[in-house]
């Protein structure tokens, strides 16, 4: 497969797009996305602006976590697409000088993958060391109190050997034993593939977990149990000291980085931590990844100090390595999370304008950038292994996976079929990708003034930001001649500006090009100095 000729480091201006696949677009009819609807589909993202777009998993699984639980690593989900598809996908995105990043998931693969079988047929067949297996506590139960991440124990019972294997995801997701070389050396295989397929980078599934305690100590206990055991609240009531960021696992990236140094591609960790400092280390240095998501917007309220202090330390820490994001397939959508409705809208707009201006590589989660809203899903809706197994509706992911409403009426240009396999709900008026390309007004335009008006902005340094102090509800960074500036009050506000000539570049509220006078609740400002450009 034919590479483009990227110079080093592409991602550095880089715009990234996630897509989940299974509800970006589906052109075989069968009610579920797949790669052929994703390249039906390419000419969106060159138009919104966007320079990267990341798959999250198509490959073969049983789907008990919707792709996290892969069963071969090297080959398409049939209901997805095939290889054959895949190549042409990368191939047409290329032609649109769209990059092409794959997800990879090596802390655990599914039980059915080819590996874990063997390891479940024959204890003394090398393919067992690949997965961590334990005998059980003195009283027959697990080996230590680790949770899985979707509630209850972390270790199941294999009732032929006697013993118990670890996951830290469902039964369905044995997590791999990073200590064996064996690992190692066939997930370096694994990217070789689709480094050779011309793929442009990799998003790495929780990608601080790998390594585990040698010992597989206890977790000590962070919370009072407020609820029983078995709830996906489990998770939460302990330090996770021994199960996840061991002191090897940013190191364990090292040949990686070779190898995507080698092919101009990218390694970008999904780094879960929400600690500036623990996830710094695994960008730090140039044998690390190149990039890691911070999570603090997920997390954050609408409060513009609590929002300046998630921003402020990872921009320091991370030094330009960081990828941003204000939304994903697993959790509550933006506009929905900072007060729905249209107000959630404008908020959603705010956020992605200030971290579209910061050092590093901003993603848009499909759908953001209509101001798409949590679908309402009821109960008996549910996909997500949260919700249908642990029974915990208001917890399930499926909320932000809902397919995108191409266009209004049956199947709204998502799927010819007559069901999907999330219901599609129904777009507000003027909600669709087509009514709002045919709108300027509409947030798909917003979205995309920004990103434009972000690639004509004078070349940035990669340096922390300097932020500069504002009156309450304000908050504003400075890169050399950009200063990006919002709102998070009620009332409108004047910031304050340093000496200069700011025009307005991008207004997440209004018509752009003047000076600022004062900023309308609720919105953000790109603007330029043009006393200190040339
Ligand atoms: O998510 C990892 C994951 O579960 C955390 O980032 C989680 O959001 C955090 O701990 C808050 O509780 C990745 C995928 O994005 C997700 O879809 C998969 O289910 C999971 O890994 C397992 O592969």
């Amino acid at each position: 497969m034919a590479r483009l000729a990227f110079p080093r480091r592409w991602w550095r201006d880089a715009v990234g797009y996630q897509i989940y696949v299974r509800s970006f677009a589906d052109s075989d009819g069968d009610g579920i996305g797949d790669l052929g609807g994703v390249r039906q589909h390419l000419d969106h993202l060159g138009w919104i602006g966007v320079d990267a777009l990341w798959l999250t998993p198509f490959y073969p699984s049983p789907g008990h976590d919707h792709g996290y639980d892969i069963s071969d690593h090297c080959a398409v989900d049939a209901a997805l697409g095939t290889l054959g598809d895949f190549d042409e996908l990368v191939a047409r995105a290329h032609d649109l000088r769209l990059r092409v990043l794959v997800d990879i998931v090596p802390n655990h693969t599914s039980n059915e993958h080819r590996w874990f079988q063997a390891a479940l047929a024959d204890s003394g067949d090398p393919r067992r060391d690949y997965y961590i297996w334990r005998d059980p506590a003195p009283d027959g139960g697990p080996p230590n109190n680790w949770v899985s991440n979707f509630g209850g124990p972390a270790w199941t019972l294999d009732p032929v050997s006697g013993q118990y294997y670890l996951h830290l995801f469902l039964p369905e997701q044995p997590d791999l034993n990073w200590r064996n070389p064996a690992v190692r050396a066939a997930f370096e295989e694994i990217l070789r593939f689709w480094l050779a397929r011309g793929v442009d980078g990799f998003r790495i599934d929780v990608a601080h977990m790998l390594l585990k305690d040698r010992e597989l100590r206890d977790n000590p206990v962070a919370a009072r149990v407020v609820r029983e055991p078995g709830t996906v609240d489990d998770w939460n009531r302990f330090e996770h000291r021994h199960d996840l960021d061991q002191t090897g696992t940013p190191s364990l990236y090292r040949p990686w980085r070779a190898l995507a140094d080698e092919a101009h591609a990218l390694l970008l960790g999904e780094v879960y931590l929400l600690d500036a400092a623990r996830t710094a280390r695994y960008v730090r240095h140039d044998d690390g990844l190149h990039l890691t998501f911070w999570f603090g917007p997920l997390v954050a309220s609408w409060n513009a100090s609590a929002l300046r202090a998630s921003l402020e330390t990872i921009a320091q820490e991370g030094r330009g390595r960081v990828a941003w994001t204000a939304g994903n397939h697993d959790g509550s959508r933006p506009a929905t999370r900072f007060g729905g409705g249209a107000l959630g809208q404008r908020r959603a707009l705010v956020l992605f304008t200030l971290l579209a201006g910061l050092p590093g590589m901003p993603f848009l989660y499909q759908g953001d950038e209509i101001g798409l809203q949590d679908a309402e899903l009821s109960p008996q809706d549910a996909q997500d292994p949260i919700a249908v197994r642990a029974g915990e509706h208001a917890a399930g992911r499926d909320v932000a996976r809902a397919p995108i409403p191409w266009r209004s009426g049956p199947g709204s240009g998502f799927t010819t079929a007559s069901r999907a396999w999330l219901p599609l709900g129904d777009a507000p008026a003027g909600g669709t990708v087509e009514e709002q390309r045919a709108d300027d007004g509409s947030w798909l335009w917003r979205y995309r003034e920004l990103l434009h008006a972000r690639r004509s902005l004078p070349e940035l340094e990669d340096g922390a930001p300097q932020w500069i102090e504002q009156p309450a509800d304000l908050l504003a960074y400075r890169r050399g001649p950009v200063l990006v500036a919002a709102n998070l009050g009620e009332q409108p506000r004047e910031p304050e500006l340093p000496p200069g000539r700011w025009q307005v570049a991008f207004s997440s509220s209004r018509a752009t090009g003047g000076p600022l006078d004062a900023l309308e609740h609720d919105s953000a400002v790109v603007m330029v100095d043009r006393a200190s450009i040339p």
